[in-house]
């Protein structure tokens, strides 16, 4: 049996909060929830009948399902989602395309929520200083593909904290329509967003050429594509129920992560106290999210796969913690690309957001 530390950790004055987000930390490390028995309704019976009918973009390993373009090891996840997920009153589901600050939102949000047992400054057992945000947030699609999603989910206490790549269209009603679920949103430059997955992406797929991915990008068929629909799903949502869903860019809070923190704080319900203003807290949860900060941890630079155990077995895999902690800035798309692929995909981002009152540029 793992040890449950973190969720006794001091108490603090800055938030009268009630414990949020408890999290439970690796303990003994005998790694009892590595062998988890997979839920009754792990989706398996999909993986071959129903995927093999989708339309693929097999260089990507992408399939087509519901109209969105997603990781064919991802497609059981989203279908089990869809039928099983049950969210509960508190939920908050952070929601963004992938490479677009999801690292960041998770690091932000988790220490946000949890500041009143794990104080963002002065707490060396801060979770965030052991464990990659990854491991603090579990990801949705990959936790449901391995037939974990129940399990892991009913364990965690409220209020959860989750992420997603799905677009808006495929979160399941439960979700969408329940005024107790938030959901935050991050999008970023899809130049930037496109560097970012390639880069990314070559540490396993070295023949990987970043025009493959731009052409993707522009027919809609790039991981998490179309990436305007991705966009355009939660911007909307954003507009109708900006008491539900909260719209974030990445260029934007880089310039100003303090603002963003506060907006976060009070879209979450967790809003700053005067006392925890005047301490400077939301400075002190953009410090130990900050890109320098958290890149430069033992845990992400030398760790990989999952810290916590719940979620063992899950994350394991071709990509180290470290490789989530790039550049971390705006800009760097003009250090890889032509200016003639760069003004293509603007083009087409362009020409899809026309009318919508969303715009990259
Ligand atoms: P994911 O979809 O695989 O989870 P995600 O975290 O969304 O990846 O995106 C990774 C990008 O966020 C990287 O951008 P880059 O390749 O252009 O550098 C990464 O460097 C950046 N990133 C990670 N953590 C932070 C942070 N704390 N602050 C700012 N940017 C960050």
């Amino acid at each position: 049996m793992a040890n449950v530390t973190a969720c006794t950790g001091p108490a603090t004055v800055l938030s009268g909060l009630p414990a949020p987000v408890p999290f439970k930390d690796v303990g003994g490390g005998d790694g009892d929830a590595g062998q988890q028995d997979a839920d009754a309704s792990a989706p398996e019976e999909y993986a071959s009948a129903v995927i093999s009918d989708l339309p693929s973009n097999p260089k990507l390993f992408l399939r087509r399902y519901q109209g969105t373009w997603v990781l064919e090891s991802w497609v059981p996840g989203i279908v089990a989602i869809q039928r099983g997920f049950a969210p509960r009153g508190g939920d908050v589901i952070l929601a963004s395309p992938p490479k677009c600050g999801t690292t960041w939102l998770k690091a932000l949000a988790f220490a946000t929520m949890a500041r009143g047992v794990h104080p963002p400054a002065g707490d060396p057992g801060h979770p965030l200083l052991r464990v990659n945000p990854h491991d603090c947030v579990p990801f949705m699609e990959k936790l449901f593909a391995a037939g974990l999603g129940s399990k892991v989910m009913d364990a965690l206490p409220s209020p959860r904290l989750m992420a997603t790549h799905m677009h808006h269209s495929v979160l399941p009603a439960s979700i969408k329509k329940n005024p107790d679920c938030k959901i935050v949103y991050i999008c970023r430059d899809p130049k930037d967003m496109l560097v970012s997955m390639w880069q990314f992406s070559r540490r396993i797929r070295p023949d990987l050429e970043l025009s493959d991915l731009l052409e993707a990008a522009c027919d809609g068929s790039c991981l998490s594509g179309p990436i305007w629909d991705h966009v355009l799903g939660y911007w909307n949502a954003s507009k109708v129920s900006p008491e539900t869903v909260l719209f974030l860019r990445y260029e934007e809070m880089l310039q100003d992560p303090v603002s963003n923190v506060v907006k976060l704080s009070r879209f979450l319900g967790r809003p700053f106290s005067p006392a925890e203003e005047e301490a400077g807290v939301a400075m002190d949860v953009m410090r130990l999210c900050s890109f320098e900060k958290l890149k430069d941890l033992e845990v992400n630079k030398a760790g990989s796969g999952s810290g916590s155990p719940s979620l063992r077995g899950v994350r394991e895999g071709a990509f180290v913690n470290s490789s989530y902690f790039r550049r971390g800035e705006a800009g760097d798309w003009a250090n890889h690309m032509t200016p003639e692929m760069a003004r293509r995909l603007d083009a087409v981002m362009e020409e899809r957001f026309c009318g919508s009152g969303f715009s990259f540029s």
